[in-house]
């Protein structure tokens, strides 16, 4: 079986994690500390980084985009008969998805509100173009799921995730992008790709009193456009 090192939040693991539960590929994982890094893991993991994927043959595999590209290759695809232009297309939009993810985790950690708008704005500059291009389907490739969606899938459930939690909103007025994750999230794919305290970990390293999502809209609250995370801006 397949064995997956993780670290709890990580959303480079999720989207490894995401798509081994869309292609039924059983796996075992094992969490890390990343602020402890065991032996073990530092002997194994050339970048020092997770995740790190240990094949059936015993080969350990590391950086999200080669272990994608593995599990694309070593089982059956996701989308059939897919020409080497499409393929390329689908690497080039997951591409502007796993390279917004430090984006993104830094936005959730800013700490003022002026550094989460500023962050907000330049993850919104991949949701403006990925509104752009989608056409109101199901997923982005039409209805059926494709490593583009699997891709985008640990922004979007983040950004739920923060709207259901604090009422700020990462993706704003992008109807597209919402629908698009409001399918994502019937899949069933956003549970299962994570641990089960997932939510409880997120929100206790993004949603602390260290930063100004956990504290709420105290000074400005543009971006809340629901209910906040305090009382004292609503
Ligand atoms: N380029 C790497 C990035 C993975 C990454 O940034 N993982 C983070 C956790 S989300 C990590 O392991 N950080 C520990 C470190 O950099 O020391 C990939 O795509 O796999």
């Amino acid at each position: 079986m397949l064995k997956v090192v993780s670290f709890k939040i990580c959303p480079f693991v999720q989207r490894v994690t995401a798509l081994m539960e869309a292609k039924n590929i059983p796996y075992e994982i094992e969490f890390i500390s990343l602020a402890d890094k065991p032996q073990w893991f530092l002997d194994i993991s050339p970048n020092g980084q997770v995740p790190v994927v240990t094949t059936e043959s015993g080969t350990t595999l590391f950086e999200s985009d080669a272990i994608i590209e593995y599990l694309e290759e070593a089982y059956p695809p996701l989308q059939n008969g897919l020409s080497p232009e499409q393929k390329a297309l689908n690497r080039a939009w997951s591409y502007l998805a796993s390279k917004n993810y430090l984006v993104q985790c830094s936005a959730q950690r800013s700490a003022d509100a002026k550094t989460l708008a500023e962050r907000t704005a330049k993850l919104g500059e991949a949701f403006d173009k990925v509104e752009k291009q989608l056409t109101g389907s199901l997923y982005f490739n039409g209805n059926e799921l494709s490593g583009v969606d699997i891709a985008w899938l640990p922004l979007l459930d983040r950004a739920h995730i923060i709207e259901e939690s604090t009422g700020y909103d990462f993706i704003g007025a992008r109807p597209k992008v919402k629908a698009w994750q409001q399918h994502l999230r019937t899949t069933g794919l956003s549970e299962k790709s994570v641990a089960a305290d997932f939510e409880t970990a997120f929100k206790d390293f993004y949603l602390s009193d260290k930063t100004y999502l956990g504290r709420g809209c105290d000074t400005d609250c543009s971006g809340f456009d629901k209910a906040c995370a305090t009382d004292a801006c609503c």
